[in-house]
């Protein structure tokens, strides 16, 4: 895998960049919309790529071991083969997935015991088992399997988790090292930073993560409950340490608005839920701001979900439209809402982009982040 810087902002720390997989090129800034099992929310693949634009979309280590699980995926030729998705796929590696199912689950040095939320059965994680795990589904891009401490956080837990999370990585590293990919195509493992949000765990962690000199870094433990401000504060200063000619991947981020305000921190990719969830529940994201398409005032608006976009999902059918889907708990709903929410997001890295390459994002940036958090 190569990265490409092509252009650096003169106002901001942000960058433009190329990263070329196996499965083809990501430029960045990125955003991957979310495929947990193998599957975007109701959007289908071909959608996905022709309409959506999308360039990498991300799978879970934990859903997919669970299920389909490793043999169906091994025997498919990896998760490309099986979902027919033939561009880069990067896969989270369970970790966060696993923390969040709460009682369930004990982390101890060796890794994480959990039950299935399928079916109950025990299953255990550790930093080997999950690159074993990462190899057989067959993802370009790999994530180190790390622990996101919850927010808030006492000091001595994050420093003793962060402390594990480098051990594990160093682990993670060591099997990753001695195996082979089993599909023929390079598969790149990321180091994930921790630390919470403190300063000087996380200068720790990026320093850690830096020296590793892996191909791509990314920045964990944020958006997890904590201010704005701070999530900021804690980019910013692994961003500086983080080394320059690698892409920087922050987990989990976020609304428009945190998207441009860490692409201006100098973060390259991004993944969230958000898009598609509130798609499902009705809250769109437009380049003239949000809106709750449930909304009574709607009832009777028939000009294009967002003219601006260009796209199908968003210029061909209403506001009017789609709010009568949702109240009839129309399928369709989901699929329009969904298609229109990750073009908007695929559209705003792409102006992001475009205002890095022509020099003009620091005087762009403020403009749309009001714009786009706009409630209409
Ligand atoms: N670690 C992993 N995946 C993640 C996160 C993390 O810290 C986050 C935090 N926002 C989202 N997804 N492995």
């Amino acid at each position: 895998m190569t990265f490409e810087l092509q252009a650096r902002d003169a106002g901001t720390k942000a960058r433009a960049g190329r990263l070329t997989t196996a499965h083809g090129p990501i430029e960045t800034p990125i955003f991957m919309p979310v495929g947990t099992a193998g599957t975007v929310k109701a959007v289908g693949q071909r959608e996905l790529k022709q309409d959506v634009h999308a360039q990498i979309i991300l799978g879970n280590t934990y859903h997919l071991y669970l299920r389909p699980g490793l043999d169906v995926l091994q025997a498919a030729g990896g998760l490309h083969k099986f979902n027919g998705w033939d561009q880069p796929i990067l896969t989270d590696s369970g970790g966060y997935q696993v923390f969040s199912l709460g009682a369930t689950r004990k982390i101890k040095e060796e890794g994480v015991t959990f039950r299935s939320h399928i079916d109950g059965s025990k299953h255990l994680f550790s930093p080997e088992g999950v690159m074993d795990i990462q190899r057989r589904i067959g993802a370009d891009i790999i994530m180190a399997f790390d622990e996101c401490t919850p927010w808030p956080c006492e000091y001595d837990y994050a420093r003793r988790s962060l402390d594990m999370t480098h051990r594990w990585l160093k682990r993670c590293m060591a099997r990753l090292d001695s195996t082979e990919p089993l599909y023929g195509y390079e598969q790149t493992l990321f180091p994930i930073v921790q630390g919470s949000t403190f300063a000087d765990l996380r200068r720790q962690s990026a320093e850690f993560v830096a020296e590793q000199g892996r191909a791509g870094n990314a920045i964990g433990g944020l958006s997890v409950g904590e201010p704005a401000a701070q999530m900021y504060e804690m980019a910013e200063l692994v961003c500086d340490i983080l080394p320059p000619d690698k892409p920087r991947y922050l987990m989990g981020v976020g609304t428009p608005a945190n998207i441009l305000e860490n692409i201006a921190l100098g973060v390259d990719m991004f993944d969230c839920v958000l898009p598609t969830r509130n798609a499902r529940n009705g809250m769109l994201f437009t380049a003239q701001g949000i809106i709750n398409i449930t909304n009574k005032k709607w009832a009777t608006d028939f000009s294009p979900i967002d003219e601006t976009l260009g796209d199908y999902a968003s210029t061909f059918y209403s506001k009017a439209y789609l709010r009568h889907l949702f109240q009839a708990q129309e399928l369709l709903a989901s699929q329009i809402a969904s298609m229109h929410n990750l073009t908007f997001y695929l559209w705003l890295v792409g102006e992001a982009r475009r205002h890095i390459l022509a020099g003009t994002f620091a005087a762009w940036k403020p403009g749309m982040v009001e714009q786009v958090s706009r409630r209409l």
